[in-house]
């Protein structure tokens, strides 16, 4: 382990630490007054501490998640991750498929073992239900395999493992949106309320590609977002929005360009697909180009955050994509060489790509994987390896 990850580590394990010691601290104080009136029990923001209880572990009184990581204070407390840290907890997401099993022919590795949504393992602490499609070009669509079960009760028990539970809009097949109009939009954010109703998810996830992306309107789009972000985000609920955009796709002139920069500070997470993009790349300082490929993600990976975290050679019009902050950006990785057909980073060129970043004080909030049930043909080898990472062995 290099001085750079075991720094990160050391900062992480003290973080979980000190959270613990204060909330026990309060909790000895609170009974020792037995909430008298000078402890006011007001709770200006709503998020379930008192503004007295606030000031004492130094969160906010007026703002439910005082870092803005998307787990409120209280639920920061309560996991002992830190409520002052943007970067704690880390996330581990992956996709699962409500339709079973994937397979990819480029490659031979036949069809994923499928995986029922309440066994996924509690490494993934947000998990992407795939996908709400659509029928009609604007009406979400989401329609379980009966032989996976999936309701409002699975949500819950996702929560007792303190998952997040996010419905995933898109993906590459039978999704095709064209939100193009004031009247589709209205058709589609009154569908998608109802199905969060429904369901209970913790937020929506922007997964649109191939014709979705040419006949929908990026703003117009940004605009039906934001409406269901509002209609659900109240001083108790922090819902998520979160995107996974094929890297290329946030180039500008392309849609996720738009649509990003248009929800800047209404999004939670934003996880760019670093893979399945036939070599594209990014360029180096020098105009070096650096592709997307099986074999070379060690060197791409690193490079790409660069681009997307600092705005990294915006000269070049491969790299002009929007600024995403660290601790909102997550990198998207296929779960071994079944789950895409390039882009496939081994559990040791993660490790290598994860160690060059802390080590040049890069601390990205964690990886996202397509998808879950090819981590699981292969042995859960990439949750482990993240979740090893991000929180230590
Ligand atoms: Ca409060
Ligand atoms: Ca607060
Ligand atoms: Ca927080
Ligand atoms: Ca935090």
């Amino acid at each position: 382990m290099s001085k750079g990850e075991r720094m990160v580590l050391k900062n992480r394990i003290a973080h979980r630490i000190w959270p613990c010691i204060a909330a026990t601290m309060l909790l000895m104080f609170l009974v020792s007054c037995g909430e008298s009136s000078d402890s006011p029990l007001q709770d200006s923001d709503g998020d379930g501490l008192s503004d007295a209880q606030e000031n004492r572990i130094g969160t906010d009184p007026y703002n439910h998640d005082t870092d803005g990581d998307g787990y409120h204070d209280e639920e920061e407390v309560l996991s002992s991750t830190d409520p002052v840290d943007r970067t704690d907890p880390p996330v581990v997401i992956g996709y699962w498929s409500s339709w079973g099993t994937n397979h990819d022919n480029d490659n031979g590795q036949g069809t994923s073992d499928p995986v029922q949504f309440e066994d996924i393992p509690s490494e993934y602490t947000v998990v992407m239900v795939a996908f709400a499609t659509t029928t009609d070009q604007f009406t979400p669509v989401f329609n379980p395999d009966p032989n996976f079960p999936f309701s409002r009760a699975s949500v819950d028990a996702a929560h007792l493992k303190g998952q997040k539970v996010i419905i995933s809009i898109g993906g590459a097949v039978g999704a095709d949106f064209a939100i193009n109009t004031e009247e589709r939009k209205t058709k589609f954010v009154n569908g998608m309320i109802q199905l969060i109703d429904e369901y209970g998810f913790d937020g929506i996830d922007i997964d649109l590609e191939n014709t979705a992306l040419a006949n929908t309107d990026a703003n117009l789009f940004a605009e039906a977002t934001q409406e269901i972000v509002n209609h659900y985000k109240t001083p108790r609920n922090n819902f998520w929005l979160t995107m996974a955009p094929e890297f290329p796709n946030c180039r500008k002139g392309k849609f996720y360009y738009d649509y990003i920069n248009n929800l800047n500070g209404s999004y939670t997470l934003i996880c760019p697909q670093m893979y399945n993009q036939n070599g594209d790349g990014f360029s180096k300082e020098n105009g070096e180009w650096v592709p997307e490929n099986t074999g070379v993600m060690a060197e791409f990976l690193p490079v790409a955050v660069d681009v997307f975290i600092n705005s990294y050679g915006s000269q070049y019009q491969s790299n002009d994509v929007p600024q995403i902050p660290e601790d909102k950006f997550v990198i998207g990785l296929p779960t071994g060489l079944g789950a895409a057909h390039d882009g496939i980073a081994t559990p040791a060129e993660m490790a290598q790509v994860w160690s060059q970043l802390t080590d040049g004080n890069i601390i990205v909030r964690g990886f996202m994987f397509w998808c879950i049930d090819w981590d699981k043909t292969y042995g859960w080898i990439y949750s482990n390896k993240a979740s090893e990472l991000l929180n230590g062995p």
